[in-house]
């Protein structure tokens, strides 16, 4: 399938893996770069050796092209952003903040920027900094969101842009490709679908949560830090959000609650004290497959409902 994003990227299919904190690794960007979509490498607030090693992994793994995301509330964006310069890392996606005093650098470089925006505002200013493609990001996506949902969100954003605008939030199969398209967008980045994938290397309990997940079964918790956060609703999120919603725990409190709640998740498949981060549409999602599998499944169902 042929868009501005496969042609600004070189790559097969127009879709990103999410750059999910502690969770995207060079494993699993380089399935999905393999099978024709740009795989991402999470910064999160990894160390700096760590990444390094990671991305190199990944360029052994892969010849295809991949990106890193730079999370910018983390200690380490600074160090990462040079980094993804010296490494000579094709293309840059970032969340939880605007890169502008990165731009310039980046772009000199020629590594191409997608930030994650959640609003109209924030995209037209990535845009006049000088932004390859933003990814609109709605409230259905997992982890760190937004307010506004990506139906509205993808709109107002390809309306108010010239650059291509990729969908994110609630998107897992083709419908959700197709209905994007629809909205606008050039491309899609999926973040819950790949935590079913066979590559993703997170705890088992992690995947099966996702599996066996509802449709009622994400909950949004922390709105009141000014970091919300969507999670699969487990006995410790519920706990968390009964406090918030009683007062029976400060944000200081719950701050210290979820401090390291996601290695948890991800590593020990903790459920007494870890944070699964997953997407609204967490509930539609069956299987585990390969990446390969799950890319061309979608793009099979996009092109046949798009009349292609
Ligand atoms: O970043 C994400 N999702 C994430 S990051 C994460 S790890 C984390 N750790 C500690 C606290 C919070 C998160 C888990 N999930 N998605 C991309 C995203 N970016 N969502 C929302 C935004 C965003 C918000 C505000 C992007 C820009 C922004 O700009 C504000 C400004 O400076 O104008």
């Amino acid at each position: 399938m042929k868009t501005q994003i496969t042609q600004l990227l070189g790559i097969e299919y127009p879709i990103f893996q999410g750059g999910m904190a502690w969770i995207a690794e060079s494993t699993l960007a380089a399935a999905v770069s393999n099978a024709g979509g740009l795989g991402i490498i999470a910064g999160g607030s990894a160390p700096i050796d760590y990444l390094r090693e990671q991305i190199r992994r990944c360029k052994s793994l892969t010849d295809k092209p991949f990106g890193v995301n730079i999370m910018l509330m983390s200690p380490n964006a600074e160090e990462l952003a040079q980094l993804v310069i010296d490494e000579k890392v094709p293309v840059v996606t970032t969340g939880a903040g605007n890169p502008g005093k990165f731009m310039a650098a980046w772009k000199e470089a020629g590594v191409k920027v997608v930030p994650v925006v959640p609003s109209v505002a924030l995209a037209v200013r990535m845009e006049r900094a000088g932004a390859d493609a933003v990814i609109a990001e709605g409230t259905e996506s997992g982890g760190h969101i937004g307010e506004n949902t990506t139906m509205c969100l993808v709109p107002q954003v390809a309306d108010a842009l010239d650059i291509p605008v990729i969908a994110a939030g609630g998107i897992a199969d083709g419908r959700g490709v197709a209905a994007s398209f629809m909205l606008g967008a050039q491309g899609v980045q999926v973040g819950t679908r790949f935590l079913a994938a066979e590559e993703c290397q997170i705890h088992p309990t992690y995947k099966e949560l996702v599996v066996k997940a509802k449709d009622t079964d994400s909950i949004v918790t922390g709105r009141y830090t000014g970091h919300p956060c969507r999670n699969v609703r487990t006995k410790f999120t519920k706990k968390l959000a009964s406090g918030e919603k009683d007062g029976s725990l400060t944000p200081d409190e719950f701050e210290q609650l979820t401090l390291g709640s996601l290695r948890k998740a991800v590593q020990d498949g903790n459920l007494e004290e870890g944070s699964f981060l997953c997407g609204a549409i967490a509930g539609m999602i069956k299987e585990v497959k390969p990446a390969k599998e799950i890319i061309e499944e979608m793009f099979a169902q996009a092109d046949k409902l798009l009349g292609k």
